[in-house]
């Protein structure tokens, strides 16, 4: 097979390129990482530096491919099928790229940094850093509440790169700073729940559920 992603079912960013292969039913093999395996690091490494996941290798092309929003991109260039993540028309394109960036920096980021200081011991925590990602979350989440009013997925009536985006942080900060009064952005994550390549994704996920961080503190 042409396509291998270097990957864990667990990681958030890894589920956004899950969920735009398995969308498109686009064949790959996957390589699960342990990054606590200093051989199985040391291969993503030489793959991708930064050592951080997903990773997508091409041996058709010869491409190596890092960056979750960078492997959808090749993917609806070189892989297209039915769910197209960038649309054709232009404006649409740039709002799909802002939206992607929006989950991926005011979301994620955030979400990711409440999760990690979970597992530091007591003394090293970042109590400041923590309350300063909760507080961008509630923006964020206002913020994708007035979203919600013009259509059903990111940018409107498409599913994109965006919804691709959207997902794995917004069901890991759920966890960590409820949603509150935003039904609309409790309905959206439930509307992602449901789409298909999103449930397989979780799916594949639940077995490791239990190596989640549950507790601040
Ligand atoms: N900007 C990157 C972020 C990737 C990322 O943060 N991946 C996490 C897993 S969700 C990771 O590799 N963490 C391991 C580490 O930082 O050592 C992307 O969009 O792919």
């Amino acid at each position: 097979m042409a396509l291998t992603l270097h990957y864990h079912p667990l990681a958030s960013f890894c589920w956004k390129a899950l969920i735009a292969l398995y969308e498109n039913d686009v064949p790959f093999t996957p390589n699960p990482v342990n990054l606590g395996d200093a051989a199985e690091r040391a291969a993503l490494l030489k793959l991708w530096p930064i050592g951080k996941f997903p990773v997508l290798r091409d041996e058709a092309r010869g491409e190596t491919v890092p960056e979750s929003s960078i492997i959808i991109e090749y993917l609806d260039r070189h892989y297209p099928g039915r769910t197209r993540f960038i649309p054709e028309n232009s404006e649409l394109a740039l709002q799909t790229r802002l939206r992607d960036r929006f989950y991926d920096l005011y979301v994620h980021l955030p979400m990711q940094k409440i999760m990690v200081d979970r597992l530091r011991p007591a003394d090293k925590r970042d109590s400041h850093g923590v309350e300063e990602a909760r507080a961008q979350l509630k923006t964020s989440y206002r913020m994708i509440e007035q979203q919600m009013a013009a259509g059903r997925w990111a940018i409107g009536e498409a599913f994109t790169m965006a919804d691709c985006a959207a997902l794995p942080p917004l069901f890991y900060a759920s966890m960590v700073e409820p949603f509150g009064d935003n039904k609309g952005l409790v309905a959206y994550l439930e509307r992602l729940k449901a789409r298909r390549s999103i449930a397989r994704v979780m799916e594949e996920a639940e077995p490791y559920f239990g190596m989640v961080p549950k507790e601040d503190g």
